[in-house]
């Protein structure tokens, strides 16, 4: 999977330092997903429930994608001290001990939200509201984390430096604007504030450490802009598929 070289940016120059390095990923949020004119119109109240139900039925096939995207990176790890740490990522979202309550993981509390702005487990489960371009955006996350060096793939994460602001506009106005979806189902945007900022934190110590020279630099930055691509594509998807 070759990702795009994007950038004039000069790659001979010095490397950035850490810190201005760390600033040029975190100015890639303008393209963050966010910005969407679909993510826009949602969390301003402008979607229909049968919107709302595409979006939660198509960013479900994200959510399943998840940790199998992770159990990938994982297998290229060599260093336990690093697995350790990414191995919580797929127990965040498959659950782990008895699967009961918040133990149940992610895809469970997103299987509550569909339920909750009326998509049954078993039609959710089924994916068969998942349109072709978003299952092909998330094939293609997948398939580059396993096929990367674990430290691209790792990079490629760091979209969740922009994802708690996110889920706090969704807990913010979807009670306002959609009062008939259970506030129950939105406990999956609640769980994912903490455990983001916790996987930025790991990710963005791999990324600083891994990436030394400018060359190396604006890559990182073109895997990233991969990354917010996918998200952004996956909208692009779901808005047609909602038309
Ligand atoms: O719920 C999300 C999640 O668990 C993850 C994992 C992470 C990754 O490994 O790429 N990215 C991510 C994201 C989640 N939710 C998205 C959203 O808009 O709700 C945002 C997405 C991300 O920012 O990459």
């Amino acid at each position: 999977m070759d990702i795009a070289h994007t950038h004039t940016l000069d790659t001979v120059a010095p490397p950035w330092s850490r810190d201005e390095f760390e600033q040029h990923l975190r100015a890639k949020g303008k393209a963050y997903h966010i910005h969407h004119p679909f993510n826009v119109r949602m969390n301003s109240g402008g979607c229909t429930p049968d919107e709302i139900r595409c979006w939660v039925a198509n960013r479900f096939y994200y959510q399943i994608c998840i940790p199998r995207k992770d159990a990938a990176i994982l297998a290229n790890m060599p260093d336990r001290a690093e697995r350790r740490l990414w191995v919580e990522r797929i127990l965040d979202h498959d659950g782990y001990g008895d699967h009961q309550g918040n133990a149940a993981g992610g895809i469970e509390a997103w299987t509550r939200l569909g339920e909750a702005v009326g998509i049954a487990r078993d039609d959710l489960w089924s994916l068969q509201g998942v349109v072709p371009a978003v299952r092909f955006a998330c094939d293609a996350y997948v398939n580059f984390a396993a096929r990367a060096p674990w430290q691209e793939a790792v990079c490629s994460s760091l979209t969740e430096m922009f994802a708690p602001q996110i889920h706090k506009d969704r807990l913010a106005t979807w009670p306002l604007h959609y009062p008939w979806i259970e506030a129950s189902g939105l406990s999956y945007f609640r769980s994912r504030i903490p455990l983001a900022s916790r996987d930025v934190e790991h990710g963005l110590r791999v990324t600083l450490d891994h990436f030394r020279t400018r060359a190396d630099q604006v890559r990182a930055l073109d895997i990233l802009q991969f990354k917010l691509d996918i998200l952004w594509t996956m909208l692009d998807a779901i808005e047609k598929a909602s038309q």
